[in-house]
């Protein structure tokens, strides 16, 4: 059947369900941002032209929300607790439900088994039938839930699982025996997943899908609203829960606090929180679009450094704020920080919010070093002087959300077989090397069309490679540049092939070439010293990097 788009969101606000803080929550965000996603579908209706869209059977498993899981972020909503995943989940089964697709929601293992078809208390009982959805969208818990509900034919039906994994998920921590062999073992990975099935919060690394949320949209007369009525001398510090305030805060806030009006969004009970100093005018915790207003006034968002990663920001920057956050160095990473230990990735997060930083930078985004405080006081200064619009990337409007999760929905496949190359014929002398137009691999997503191969430098991933060229890496292209032909470039002795994340490669001191023995090993985000990648990038969409420009 062919999907239409909804712009009724009643249906959809019903499946949410009642009784828990983080469901009204999320039905809130739906109902506040209902306009917006229904002229979005309209003109993402226009932009496809009566392209055809297969509607699909989807089931939704939040795990994180389920008693079984404990479900901690419920009680916390009113109170300072993490937002950013409940923003998440409220746009992914808006969007899902705007495309038109079939949508069932879970919130509880009941519900799961339910839906199913697998009979209630009768724990590991494996799903016998045809799995009754084409695809389910879940989170590590809720895999583990299915894992111990559905038994064996978990192994079976997989590849139509989606992993909603805010941080990411790389290849290596992803790989069963591999992750175990060579110490990258955490609670979370180790599913033996497609890397691409892992869908993140913000493009993090291209290995994962970028599946992303909305921010706010401006019409034209909102921004020149806005920006008449800024007032110059206002910040709005990040950080909703008092301990974000702890610690080390007071030089700099004091130095904030000599140029400008200081307010927060801290919860407090009953009495004013003792880690938010006596001159900020906190507003305790408040719901979003009191928060929005907030932000449509003021100059400057502040970040403390924690939450990372957070949808606030673009919120903010949004509504004509400049975001002024800490730089880190070194980076923080699984390696060095608490809140990263035993995520499954190694990714350095360089700032507070990497991706403002990256995607956005100045004017909107200011990344500084707050232990240096002239270079502090001199950023404060400068933003002052700035004046911005309001700004949204693409990528995080309605319209954009819509277009990615359509495309995924209609190209990404993980259950038909791979094809493979050779397919790939590097031409000499250059660093984007061109593609043998007498290959074709028509049902590849992304079209082989967009692949450009290149080698790193030493000791570089083929993330930042294909970054500094201009493009971004594309773990679906390694397939074809995993061959012997794709080696030519490189003054290789010998080629052999091996299981290890870095490949495929060319070891520098052994003069040696390698090339990759298992496709859930090909990792956009592995690197090594000595050692120079083999790097599949390609080409992107302006403000929508998910998608390359033949991809829609
Ligand atoms: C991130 O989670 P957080 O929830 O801490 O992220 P924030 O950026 O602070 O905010 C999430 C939402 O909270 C809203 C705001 C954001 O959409 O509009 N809000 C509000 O309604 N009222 C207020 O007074 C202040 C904010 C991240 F998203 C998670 O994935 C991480 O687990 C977490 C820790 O790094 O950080």
């Amino acid at each position: 059947r062919q999907a239409a788009f909804r712009t009724d969101l009643s249906v959809l606000l019903d499946q949410v369900g009642t009784g828990k803080e983080s469901l009204s929550f999320m039905k809130r965000r739906i109902r506040r941002l209902a306009q917006q996603w229904v002229t979005a579908a309209n003109r993402l209706d226009a932009k496809l032209k009566q392209q055809w869209r297969d509607q699909k059977k989807i089931l939704v498993h939040v795990g994180f929300l389920t008693e079984e899981s404990g479900d901690v972020f419920s009680p916390k909503v009113l109170k300072g607790g993490p937002l950013g995943e409940m923003v998440q989940w409220a746009d992914i089964l808006t969007a899902l439900h705007v495309l038109g697709h079939n949508l069932k929601i879970s919130m509880s293992v009941k519900e799961l088994q339910g839906f199913l078809g697998v009979p209630p208390g009768r724990g590991n009982c494996p799903l016998t039938g045809p799995l009754p959805f084409d695809l389910i969208y879940t989170d590590y818990h809720g895999l583990q839930q299915m894992k111990q509900h559905m038994g064996l034919s978990l192994k079976k039906h997989k590849c139509h699982i989606r992993v909603i994994d805010t941080f990411g998920t790389e290849p290596a921590y992803n790989h069963e025996e591999y992750a175990t062999l060579h110490g990258y073992r955490t609670n979370w990975g180790y599913w033996n997943l497609n890397a691409r099935q892992y869908m993140t919060m913000f493009p993090h690394t291209p290995d994962n899908s970028f599946m992303g949320f909305v921010s706010e949209e401006l019409n034209d007369t909102e921004k020149r609203n806005i920006q008449q009525n800024k007032v110059n001398n206002m910040a709005v510090v990040y950080g909703k829960e008092a301990s974000m305030w702890k610690q080390g805060k007071e030089g700099f806030l004091q130095i904030l606090h000599r140029y400008m009006e200081v307010h927060g969004t801290v919860y407090y009970e009953t009495q004013r929180p003792p880690e938010v100093p006596a001159f900020v005018k906190n507003h305790g915790l408040l719901p979003q679009h009191e928060l929005q207003q907030l932000l449509r006034k003021a100059k400057l968002f502040i970040g403390f450094g924690f939450p990372y990663e957070g949808p606030a920001p673009l919120e903010a920057v949004a509504n004509g704020c400049i975001f002024l956050q800490p730089k880190f160095r070194p980076p923080h990473s699984s390696l060095n920080h608490e809140f990263f230990r035993g995520k499954p990735t190694s990714r350095e997060v360089s700032s507070q919010h990497p991706y403002a930083e990256q995607y956005i930078g100045r004017p909107h985004v200011v990344t500084v070093d707050y232990n240096n405080s002239l270079e502090f006081d001199a950023a404060i200064r400068e933003i002052m002087r700035t004046k911005v619009e309001p700004y949204l990337p693409y990528e995080y409007t309605c319209e954009g959300m819509l277009e990615r999760v359509h495309v995924y929905i209609q190209h990404q496949d993980f259950c038909a077989p791979e094809i493979t190359g050779p397919l790939f014929v590097p031409l000499p002398s250059s660093i984007a090397l061109g593609w043998a137009s007498n290959v074709t691999a028509p049902r590849a997503w992304p079209p082989v069309t967009s692949l450009r191969l290149l080698i790193s430098q030493e000791g570089q991933s083929c993330v930042e490679a294909c970054q500094s060229a201009g493009f971004i890496c594309e773990p679906a292209h390694f397939r074809f540049i995993n061959n012997k032909e794709a080696l030519l470039e490189v003054q290789c002795d010998v080629v052999d092939s091996e299981i290890n994340h870095i490949l495929p490669g060319f070891s520098v001191v052994r003069r040696e070439c390698s090339l990759q023995r298992e496709p859930l090993l090909f990792s956009c985000a592995g690197h090594s010293p000595k050692y120079r990648r083999l790097c599949p990038c390609r080409d992107f969409r302006y403000g929508q990097v998910a998608l390359c420009r033949d991809c829609l």
